[in-house]
């Protein structure tokens, strides 16, 4: 078998031993999509069987010597009729299947645990809520809802996992978010699949999932130490926040906590409900996030924290006594020292006490 050489020998055995048409389906959505998938390529080739079988036949039955003379037919409606009805079904079924898939994919379930995602030039750098920063990589546990919510510090990037059937936008100064369910233990591909600049193809990593057991092991032995929100609650005070914000009743600045989740009613009347794109907003932004009562002297924060200090922040804010999503802060205390809690969340209840630790 050597007549070729053994370098291209070894190749085409590579290749043809890890010949893979399809990422393997490691998560609990991949089966669903991979259904839809299938679906369209199924009708594609019967479309494509049915037209080639009538140019054959077609060619055969009416050729010249059967059929000298053309026959003009002028129009069939039930002909019509038939091929629009067949592929507006087909279209029909394609469109609701889809839909419904893209609101499945796109909407989190409330307990799922979060990690922040930011993609830079030319790398992808994960923040989990206890403290752990990884760059071009991410481990997470499986058969647990993960939520990943991501931004870009410069350009587009997408953040892409074949296996898990996931891939998102990372955008600059927004936040978007993907969640996904691994069901089985492994390495898998990240991709950015936004071509990015130069070395966008380098922007790859690999997702460790990892049975839960695995997962606590690795977050207990990676820490930084300091949790996201402790370094926050570091900043908050850094930037003077808790001058304005200090939770009293007299103070100049709305009490946040508990704020995380909750609705509350602008200036020009309309309500909103506080999440993470509406805090950092809101930091970077506060004339266009006018909360109503208050004095628009809250100063902008723009381009003086960076894009991991405001999700510190963000994670603070969240966790200052905040009942939403209490699985997910269950979940990463036992990686961090809990913040510090708020007492009372309203009105002269709370006159005096402080926002941050002392
Ligand atoms: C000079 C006082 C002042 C300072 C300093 C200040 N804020 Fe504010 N902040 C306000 C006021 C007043 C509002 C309400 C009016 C508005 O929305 O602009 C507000 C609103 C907010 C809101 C939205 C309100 C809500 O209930 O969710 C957030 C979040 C916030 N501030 C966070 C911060 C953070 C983080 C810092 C520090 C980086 C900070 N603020 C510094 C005065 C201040
Ligand atoms: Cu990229």
């Amino acid at each position: 078998m050597h007549i070729i050489s053994p370098v291209l020998w070894e190749f085409l055995v590579n290749w043809l031993t890890h010949f893979a048409l399809f990422p393997p389906e490691a998560s609990g959505i991949a089966p669903y999509t991979d259904a839809l998938y299938f679906f369209l390529v199924g009708i594609s080739l019967t479309g494509l069987v049915i037209v080639g079988l009538l140019v054959g036949l077609f060619s055969v039955k009416y050729r010249k010597e059967k059929h000298p003379e053309a026959v003009q037919i002028e129009g069939s409606t039930l002909l019509e009729a038939t091929w629009t009805i067949i592929p507006l079904a087909l279209f029909m079924i394609a469109f609701v299947w889809g839909a419904l898939l893209y609101f499945r994919i796109y909407t989190p379930p409330t307990n799922a645990m979060n990690i922040y995602v930011v993609g830079k030039q030319w790398m992808w750098k994960a923040e989990h809520p206890g403290g752990q920063h990884e760059i071009n990589a991410l481990h997470i546990p499986i058969n647990k809802p993960v939520q990943l919510t991501l931004i870009s510090q410069d350009v587009f990037h997408s953040f892409s996992i074949p296996a898990f059937r996931v891939k998102r936008e990372a955008i600059p100064g927004r936040y978007t978010t993907v969640w996904f369910e691994a069901t089985k233990t492994g390495e898998y591909h990240l991709f950015c699949t936004q071509y990015c600049g130069t070395l966008h193809s380098a922007m790859i990593g690999t997702i460790y999932a990892m049975t839960p057991d695995d997962y606590q092991a690795w977050t207990a032995g990676s820490t930084s130490g300091t949790s996201l929100a402790q370094n926050g609650e570091r900043l908050f005070a850094s930037l003077g926040c808790n001058s304005c914000h200090s939770g009293a009743a007299t103070a100049r600045g709305p009490n946040l906590a508990a704020a995380y989740g909750s609705k509350i009613q602008m200036s020009n009347g309309s309500y909103v409900t506080v999440d993470d794109a509406f805090l950092r907003n809101a930091i970077l932004n506060p004339t266009m996030n006018q909360v109503a009562g208050y004095a628009p002297i809250m100063p902008t924060y723009q381009g003086q924290v960076s894009e991991d200090g405001l999700i510190d922040l963000v994670e603070y804010i969240k966790n200052l006594n905040s009942n939403y999503r209490v699985q997910q802060t269950l979940n990463t205390s036992q990686v961090q020292t809990p913040s510090p809690a708020m007492p009372g969340t309203s009105g002269s209840a709370n006159a005096g006490q402080g926002m941050v630790k002392q």
